[in-house]
């Protein structure tokens, strides 16, 4: 890992497909200006990438990896079972059993190789970059300021009436 440069974000994804729930991550990085990087990556039809990408995870200056996947998602465990980096996973709603089978997939890890589990779809890509920024936000003031003008703007946003 090189020290000096700061550690970036890494947000990967099995298909195409998931890009319309995992760029909620990219607009929720940017918003707080943490640095990022989005790649497909599949467990299943690119396990060659997929080992490559995790291997250089730490040589790559990546701090946090978010990994979203439907179905019989695999991938956020394979990339943790691949690298110390952390990594946070976003299960994705699938066709058939509305992300419920994602979300077994991800969370369910044996101990010893943990995932950070948040929950199905764009409400989990969303939490999975504040919680990417609140961990960076750790060792960058920068960005745990951001991260708390961002939770002050949410409070003041929330109406005290309903109607
Ligand atoms: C998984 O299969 C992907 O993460 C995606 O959520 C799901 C379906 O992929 P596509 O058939 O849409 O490419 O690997």
């Amino acid at each position: 890992m090189n020290k000096k440069r700061a550690l970036k974000v890494s947000i990967i994804m099995g298909s195409q497909s998931d890009y319309k729930v995992m760029k909620l991550c990219e607009k929720t990085l940017k918003s707080l200006g943490v640095i990022f990087e989005t790649k497909i990556v599949s467990a299943h039809r690119t396990p060659k990438r997929m080992y490559e990408y995790a291997l250089n995870a730490e040589k790559n200056n990546i701090g946090i990896i978010i990994a979203g996947a439907g179905g019989s998602a695999h991938l956020p465990g394979m990339i943790a079972a691949l690298t110390p980096v952390p990594v946070l996973g976003v299960p994705v709603e699938s066709k058939k059993l509305k992300g419920l089978d994602s979300l077994l997939s991800i969370a369910q890890m044996p101990k010893g190789i943990p995932v950070g589990t948040l929950a199905i779809g764009k409400d989990g890509a969303i939490n999975a970059a504040l919680l990417a920024a609140s961990i960076i936000g750790n060792n960058n003031s920068k960005i745990r300021n951001r991260l708390k003008s961002w939770r002050m703007s949410q409070t003041k946003s929330v109406k005290k009436n309903p109607k």
